[in-house]
């Protein structure tokens, strides 16, 4: 961290319950300086860097504060936050599209998101929705728990701890690629892929691996979500099979699979049953990236 960062990146971040129904976040936007694969670069934050973790349970109404404090000038200093796959029913104000739902939020003011989620749960994430901006970093996530989860007899473990992100990274600000592509026609391939906000790049230092830790015979909600600007990510885990049981807040009858593919935005919950001997195995999620010919040429998550 840069040390001009260094009381922006302190500001503790809270997610607390006032009474039952309402959940107050506050959500600062910020410009920090970070480092996932090893490249220091300046980008956004939104909350923490990979993304604040929002939780709420079915019925709620959530409230979020997003602070504005935005100053680098290399990338977008306005911003907004769309919800990625909640239903705004009666609540279009708070979808969050810069210029369709809302005007952006000007560097150094704030906007309150309130809506009630109803009845949906599941996994969802939310990012930045102005211009290309989501990219330099303003994302992250957001599950909404069910009390009476019609599947919870699947699973033992489902927190914080068994949702996953995968995230395209760039060492470019989002602006800066996306007049390069306007010039060339060329999409950007990304310098590295993101599990759980590390990675590595061709050449770059070999930042520590994502570990999750697990215990023999107990059964995982991993819930998958890829927060990218655009590649996709296949994953598997050596060794295992796993159930799907939910895609994009539908829960799903279970289907055992080895592999699947998931593209920008879309969102799984599987079942994994830590039922394989006591060993290290690999979470593989290579990426693909639509468009180039050259393939994740430089992540390294391209095992
Ligand atoms: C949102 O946060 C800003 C900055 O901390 C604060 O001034 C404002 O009162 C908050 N708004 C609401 C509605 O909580
Ligand atoms: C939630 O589902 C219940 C039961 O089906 C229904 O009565 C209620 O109207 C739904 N609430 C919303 C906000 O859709
Ligand atoms: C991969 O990295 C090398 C060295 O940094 C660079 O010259 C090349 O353009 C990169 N390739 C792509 C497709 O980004
Ligand atoms: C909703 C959304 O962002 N869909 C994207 C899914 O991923 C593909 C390829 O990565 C994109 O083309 C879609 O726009």
């Amino acid at each position: 961290m840069g040390s001009n960062f260094a009381t922006i990146a302190l500001l503790p971040f809270f997610i607390f319950q006032v009474f039952a129904g309402d959940v107050f976040v506050d959500l600062p936007v910020t410009n920090a300086i970070v480092a996932p694969d090893g490249f220091s670069r300046s980008a956004i934050q939104a909350g923490t860097f990979p993304g604040a973790h929002i939780v709420a349970m079915k019925g709620d109404t959530l409230h979020i504060n997003v602070t504005n404090t935005l100053s680098d000038p290399t990338m977008r200093r306005s911003t907004s936050i769309h919800w990625h796959g909640l239903f705004q029913d009666r609540t279009a104000s708070e979808d969050g599209p810069a210029f369709v739902n809302q005007c952006p939020i000007a560097p150094g003011s704030f906007y309150q998101y309130n809506f009630p989620v109803g009845n949906q749960t599941g996994t969802y994430w939310f990012h930045s929705h102005l211009s290309t901006q989501y990219a330099d970093g303003e994302r992250g996530t957001l599950v909404i728990y069910d009390p009476d989860d019609p599947q919870k007899n699947l699973w033992d473990v489902d927190d914080a701890s068994t949702v996953i992100t995968l995230a395209d990274w760039y060492h470019t600000p989002a602006e800066q690629l996306m007049a390069q592509f306007k010039a060339d026609g060329h999409e950007p391939v990304p310098a590295s892929g993101l599990f759980n906000g590390v990675g590595r790049y061709n050449g770059g230092p070999a930042i520590p691996w994502s570990v999750i830790n697990v215990v023999a015979g107990k059964r995982y909600r991993l819930r998958i979500i890829n927060i990218s600007a655009f590649a996709a990510y296949t994953f598997s885990v050596d060794g295992h099979v796993f159930d799907v049981i939910e895609t994009d807040g539908i829960a799903t009858v279970p289907l055992t699979v080895s592999s699947f593919v998931i593209h920008a935005a879309q969102r799984y919950s599987v079942v994994l049953n830590a039922n394989q001997a006591p060993q290290n195995y690999w979470i593989r999620t290579p990426m693909t990236v639509a468009g180039s010919s050259s393939l994740c040429a430089n992540a390294s998550v391209c095992l």
